[in-house]
């Protein structure tokens, strides 16, 4: 009875979240510029450091006991995918922030990762409920090749900046480039800006 309208099958889905020149993917596309790296969680440790030492050091089970968030992001790759309503759980970069003492002339920092990945954040976009230390995707935890067992979750920017195999958050006073920013992307990478490369 009922008339089934294929009408607009094959349009180009749109969605008010979708940033300009994304398209909307249903899938979780892996992008690595290298291997996928395994940690040993018996020795995995996450640190803030600066100017060359360690301010706090988290082992997998401290990290992993803290109070951790549960958020859905949409999240958009600089090759033009878009993901809606990804779920994920980790640990807010406020808390991290909040157990060390921040030199008010570090307003920068870089992540650095196993593999040698490195990206660079202001440390304003990692406070404020809009980063995390993620560790689980969709109730599972995180996949090796999706950055498990952490990665860095900045969905605000453009997903480089959500380092996979995260180690460290190195704070420093002026915004050195990380590994696709010296190749040619945007030192800060505001999707809905369209902030892909150098000069965007
Ligand atoms: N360590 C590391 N982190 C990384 C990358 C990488 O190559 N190495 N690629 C970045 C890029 S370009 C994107 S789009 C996302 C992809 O994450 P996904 O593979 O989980 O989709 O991870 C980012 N984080
Ligand atoms: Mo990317």
């Amino acid at each position: 009875m009922a008339i089934i309208s294929r009408g607009f099958r094959g349009k180009r889905e749109t969605d008010p979240r979708i940033p300009p020149g994304q398209y909307l993917e249903h899938g979780f596309p892996v992008l690595s510029a290298g291997p996928t790296p395994r940690a040993d969680l018996s020795t995995w440790t996450f640190s803030i450091t600066a100017d060359g030492g360690a301010l706090k050091t988290w082992t997998w089970s401290e990290l992993t006991h803290l109070p951790h968030d549960d958020v859905v992001k949409d999240i958009h790759c600089v090759t033009k995918w878009s993901k809606l309503d990804s779920v994920w759980r980790g640990i807010s970069l406020d808390t991290l922030l909040s157990d060390v003492e921040i030199d008010p002339d570090h307003a920068f920092a870089m992540a650095h990762c196993d593999g040698g990945y490195t990206t660079n954040v202001p440390l304003a976009d990692l406070r404020g409920g809009k980063a995390w230390i993620a560790y689980q995707y969709d109730g599972a935890p995180l996949a090796p090749e999706h950055g498990g067992p952490a990665r860095l979750l900045i969905p605000h920017l453009y997903f480089w900046k959500s380092a996979k195999w995260v180690r460290s958050l190195e704070l420093m006073t002026e915004n050195t480039r990380g590994f696709w920013e010296r190749l040619g992307y945007h030192d800060y990478g505001d999707p809905w800006k369209e902030q892909r490369y150098w000069g965007d």
